[in-house]
């Protein structure tokens, strides 16, 4: 499997896998000998067999970890629904209008600062990040707390990677993250109902687990403007609202940040946020979903699937309480 080069500018038309070409290569993975698609799949998941859903695995490893027995095989979601049905608030709450109304973002030049309780401050170019930590490809589901969900490959590196480059201080107990506030080019930042900009946290233990991902790009092609360019956040067991788009800075702190969706509703959006069936939103429940190109629903898991890789975190803590 081929691993897409940095995506900070769009690739050369010969670099760039067509769709159809790349679909194919997942169909063939999906139907074709276990030796060629445990090869794709250890050079795509740099975590093993679970570091994704495993596309239609009929031929599980040995060593796959199946966290919940009855998991339903995942196909990746159109490029289309992908990019054209977008959460992006700080264009507008349509989702089918977000990628037109975000297409002209300036996404070039752009930085992200890196800094707070660090010994190694910096202020990094978004190429300067893809040259020091090459994106790869990590295919995840992206599940929204409106109870929809997509199957997405990304191209990203590991947030650890670059958390490591500044060196977190010992106080350093939480990461949050902010994303542009400039309403001149983000029209629904100038609602006053929202308390702009846009800001995430993690636990820094969450930030530094091997699948969360600064993501620059998907499909093999640099992120677009309604995806979250030039680089966004993936944090693939939680609900979609931590996964920020649009970073221009990344804050160590000593206490849990202020996030925007906690600090508009607190009973429904938790900091958390870990997908969790049992745990209903105030307004409905999370314990199934519709998967975007299906027309079925299709149950939701603990963990968004990924509960033998994240569960280790939450030890202890009461998830109804601490959602
Ligand atoms: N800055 C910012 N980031 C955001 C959002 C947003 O409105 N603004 N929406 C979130 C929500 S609710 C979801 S479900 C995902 C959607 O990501 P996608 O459009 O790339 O699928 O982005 C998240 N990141
Ligand atoms: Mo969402």
């Amino acid at each position: 499997m081929k691993t897409y080069r940095s995506q900070s500018a769009p690739p050369a038309a010969h670099e760039i896998t067509p769709e159809h070409v790349y679909l194919n290569r997942r169909q063939f993975m999906k139907l074709g000998a276990a030796a060629v698609s445990l090869a794709a799949l250890a050079a795509c998941a740099p975590l093993g067999s679970n570091a994704g859903p495993t596309l239609n695995a009929a031929t599980p490893s040995a060593n796959e970890i199946t966290p919940t027995p009855t998991m339903l095989p995942d196909t990746l979601t159109d490029f289309e629904a992908i990019t054209n049905y977008n959460n992006f608030y700080e264009y507008s709450v349509d989702k089918q209008a977000v990628a037109q109304l975000s297409k002209d973002l300036r996404t070039s030049p752009w930085t992200v600062e890196v800094g707070g309780l660090v010994t190694n401050p910096k202020t990094y170019g978004v190429e300067d990040l893809t040259h020091l930590f090459p994106p790869e490809e990590r295919i995840y589901r992206l599940r929204c707390v409106e109870a929809w969900s997509m199957v997405i490959p990304w191209l990203g590196f590991p947030l650890a990677s670059l958390l490591k480059a500044v060196e977190p201080t010992g106080d350093a107990k939480y990461v949050r993250f902010v994303t542009l506030m400039d309403p001149s080019q983000m029209p629904g930042e100038s609602d006053p109902s929202y308390p702009w900009p846009y800001q995430e946290g993690l636990r820094l233990d969450e930030a530094m687990h091997p699948l969360t991902i600064l993501s620059t790009g998907l499909y093999g092609k640099a992120l677009l403007p309604q995806n979250g360019a030039p680089i966004r956040l993936v944090v693939p067991w939680k609900y979609g609202f931590k996964s920020i788009k649009s970073i221009i800075k990344i804050e160590l702190v000593a206490e849990q940040p202020a996030t925007l969706w906690s600090s508009i509703a607190p009973n429904e959006y938790g900091f958390y946020a870990n997908v969790n069936p049992d745990v209903p939103h105030p307004r409905w429940s999370q314990a199934s979903e519709r998967r975007i190109g299906e027309l079925t629903r299709r149950p939701t898991y603990l963990f968004n699937g990924y509960a033998a890789d994240v569960a280790g975190l939450y030890a202890g803590m009461d998830l109804k309480k601490e959602y």
